[in-house]
């Protein structure tokens, strides 16, 4: 091996549920063959250099997020593995804003796209009860909108578990101080209380997208995570112990606005440093849905960024501090009505269920500074690798 015969470094940014690593490939050009004889093609992969163990930091907070990864996930999912705060332990996926072979590929070419190695685990593919609906008319056939990621990823689901030993495995292991973050309908999570009675007692706190207080988007009703799956939101309320569960409702995501002056912040052809590739894809599934809620609400000041939303509204609860991030929340029972015109409607100062905290108010300001400064660290990640452009993506304008 000669060292002109590496080309390539790519540093992956990786966490697992075991032992999360930093691995530097090397990737070979022009080179036949490796020291023991073996023929190496050329840009494959062939040898991880080194791994050096992280440890948790204090003031980080172990995340499980379990997403349907649709165009507000992909900004989920940029947060969780970015924020300095926060530590993404592993992935679940589940049926929702498109099957769940859809949002499954789409959680691993977004993780491509920002060089991330993380676990994911595919969940469920339908409701507990009810026929699986999907959200078409706002993400897209495929699930995310705007753009067309790569057929093959990098990245592939992992088989070693199966999602609900995952999820276990990492409770576990970060018993007391894990949270689990839900952006998607709640059938995942229903089935690990299930099959886990009890297993809350070991989270932190479970955050969810999900419900509206007085209004739907779905139905009058409903909000639709809690409407595709209202069986698994009813169970989810109700099984866990109270106080464990924050909702981010419609009423809290709707002030959450990407609007033209955000959207101008995460790309601009006329900026160098802000017309990359990278950016041009965030903005690109944010311009589709801008243009789906115009459609769809007449909603013309910025589409609500609903997923990110819960796992920012951790940090108030985690700091204990709510005035330093402007938020204010409604602490009281609630359930999920579970079937008729109402179904999948949030029923707050219910007789049933647990004690919800519920998401009323947020600093915005405060709340996209962060996402933006998170964008850059991942731009930035991104960056120093040189990935082969499997993991690039074509933006569908
Ligand atoms: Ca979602």
């Amino acid at each position: 091996m000669q060292p002109n015969d590496v080309i390539r470094q790519v540093t992956y940014l990786c966490c697992g549920v075991d032992v999360p690593v930093y691995a530097v490939w090397i990737f070979f050009e022009n080179s036949e063959t490796s020291t023991n004889g073996n023929k190496i093609p050329d840009g494959n992969v062939i040898f991880i250099l080194e791994q050096t163990v992280m440890t948790i930091d204090d003031d980080q907070i172990p995340i499980w997020l379990d997403c349907d990864t649709g165009n507000d996930d992909a900004f989920a999912i940029l947060f969780a593995a970015f924020h300095p705060r926060i530590k993404l332990v592993g992935i679940s996926t589940v049926h929702g804003n498109a099957p769940l072979q859809k949002t499954t590929h789409n959680t691993l070419a977004v993780l491509d796209m920002m060089r991330v190695c993380c676990n994911v685990y595919p969940g469920e593919l339908h409701p507990l009860i009810n026929n699986a609906k999907f959200a078409g008319e706002i993400h897209g056939v495929q699930g995310l909108g705007g753009v067309v990621v790569p057929q093959k990823t990098e990245l592939d689901i992992s088989t070693d578990l199966t999602y609900l030993e995952a999820m276990k495995q990492a409770i576990v292991t970060y018993e007391g101080s894990i949270c689990v973050v839900c952006t998607g309908t709640l059938t995942n999570f229903s089935k690990l209380l299930s099959k886990y009675p009890g297993i809350d007692e070991k989270i932190r706190y479970v955050s969810v997208m999900g419900g509206g207080v007085g209004i739907g988007n779905v139905t009058k009703y409903a909000e639709f995570n809690f409407n595709a799956d209202p069986h698994a939101a009813h169970h989810v309320l109700s099984a866990v112990s109270p106080r464990k569960v924050i909702l981010a409702p419609l009423n809290l995501t709707h002030q959450v606005r990407a609007t033209e002056r955000v959207r101008n912040l995460i790309y601009n052809k006329d900026d160098k440093m802000k017309s990359t590739d990278f950016r041009l894809f965030f903005y690109s599934i944010l311009m589709f849905y801008n243009q789906a809620y115009v459609d769809k609400y007449g909603i013309i000041d910025g589409p609500p960024i609903h997923d990110p939303v819960a796992v920012y509204s951790l940090f108030p609860f985690i700091d204990d501090d709510f005035e330093k991030y402007g938020y204010e929340c409604l602490q009281t029972k609630a359930e999920v009505v579970e079937s008729g015109p109402e179904e999948g409607m949030l029923v707050i100062d219910a007789e049933g269920g647990n004690e919800v905290f519920i998401g009323e108010k947020v600093d915005t300001t405060k709340f996209w500074d962060q996402l933006l400064h998170v964008l850059e660290l991942a731009e930035a990640n991104a960056k120093r690798g040189t990935h082969k452009a499997t993991t690039s993506v074509e933006v569908d304008m």
